[in-house]
């Protein structure tokens, strides 16, 4: 029998697809016998719902509140001396770092510490720690640095291996892993039960179409985009918007339906961590994103069997199948992305080829077990010396 590994994983704790994933990993890890520790500022969201186990282990970043860091960002230095704390004294295998600015910088600074002690470095980068924040000149250095230090890179798409190897000047000849995001497929299930669109809208009209978006609502989700888009297609056909997720970006969204007087056709549930019954009973899933690395919350409605009306940048043609499991448009388009929606929903027949085919490419391509197989033969590698 091969021996478990001890692994640490560190991620943002806030709603968003970094942690998600990372989560996931660690507890899928986790159920296969291994020992695994998060090393966070806050509890990861969906470690929240986790009951108390042995194998299992929450580390809390702490940093100090002396007056005189009152201007200075102690978080990566805190979170290196967690690690070093935390290597220590479980002997890591491995550390899995999600989101290159500052956890690759930590890490790496960890193990100038630890020396021959120190685990082996796994970061894993997720979009925008590459595509904004880490190319950004007051960070690119060091996010290089930090990446080419690591014994090993993964990106969960091949845009985003590309988009690093550019964006860094990195030679192509530095070997990053592309291990595309997964999902749970029997919580996002196509279990299509209408009734808790009922309790948004009670004067739901079948077959009044229901459009969904699930983000952070930052500048880069084009938040803008979604509700001209929901306003076009009403314009043609009523329909129905559930917005999920908070952020900047939704206070003006808000006030543009309120002046349009469209509030009532639209509901904004703020940040949720269950919607998966909301996802499967509703009918497409907006992305009409500036920048995405992949789409975590496609995929999630992609398995519910619901299509993808979005733009066709970055990562998400890789899952988005267009003319198959959805349809896409240049970033902007939202005459075309409302044309689209409308295709999608006017033809039932249609609707639902696309919607089978969704729920198929995900069964075939991304499941959480062989993505957990990539992870853990690659911390096996590594632990082993490779
Ligand atoms: O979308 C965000 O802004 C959040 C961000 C994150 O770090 O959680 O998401 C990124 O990572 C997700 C998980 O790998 C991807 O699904 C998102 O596409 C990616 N976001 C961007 O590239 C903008």
């Amino acid at each position: 029998m091969t021996e478990p590994l001890n692994v640490a994983i560190t991620c943002f704790p806030t709603f968003g697809g970094s942690g998600m994933v990372a989560t996931e990993i660690g507890l899928a890890m986790a159920d296969r016998g291994h020992r695994v520790h998060f090393i966070a500022k806050d509890l990861p969201v969906r470690l929240r719902f986790h009951g108390i186990s042995r194998k299992v282990y929450f580390h809390e970043v702490t940093e100090s509140d002396y007056p005189a860091l009152q201007h200075s960002n102690t978080y990566p230095i805190a979170l290196a001396s967690k690690m070093i704390e935390v290597a220590s004294y479980e002997r890591l295998d491995v550390l899995h770092v999600h989101y290159a600015v500052p956890h690759a910088t930590a890490a790496w600074m960890a193990r100038e510490v630890l020396g021959d002690k120190a685990p082996r470095i796994v970061t894993t980068l997720h979009g925008t720690d590459t595509t904004l924040v880490g190319v950004d000149p007051s960070y690119l250095p060091i996010t290089r640095f930090s990446i080419l230090r690591s014994d090993a890179v993964t990106t969960p798409s091949d845009f985003l291996r590309r988009a690093t190897w550019e964006g860094f000047g990195i030679p192509d000849s530095f070997p990053i892993e592309v291990i595309f995001n997964f999902v749970d497929t029997q919580r996002y299930a196509p279990v299509r039960d209408r009734a808790c669109l009922r309790v948004l809208f009670p004067d739901l009209r079948e077959p009044e179409p229901v459009l969904i978006h699930v983000s952070n609502f930052r500048a880069v989700k084009r938040i803008t985009d979604v509700v001209s888009i929901f306003m076009e297609v009403h314009q043609q056909r009523p329909c129905r918007l559930v917005m999920i997720g908070d952020g900047p970006e939704r206070s003006p969204a808000e006030r543009r339906l309120r002046e349009a007087g469209l509030e009532d056709r639209v509901a904004f549930l703020g940040k949720q961590d269950r919607f998966e019954e909301l996802l499967a009973a509703s009918d497409v899933f907006l992305l009409p994103s500036e920048q995405e690395s992949f789409g975590l919350a496609a995929l999630e409605a992609l398995s519910c069997g619901i299509p993808v009306v979005g733009s066709d940048i970055g990562g998400i043609p890789e899952l988005v199948t267009p003319g198959v499991t959805g349809l896409l448009a240049p970033v902007g388009d939202i005459q075309a992305m409302a044309r689209h929606v409308l295709t999608l929903v006017e033809t039932p027949e249609r609707w639902k080829g696309y919607s089978r085919r969704a729920r198929e490419q995900v069964l075939e391509r991304f499941q959480l077990g062989p993505a957990i197989d990539r992870y853990e033969a690659l911390y096996r590698r590594l632990a082993a010396g490779a």
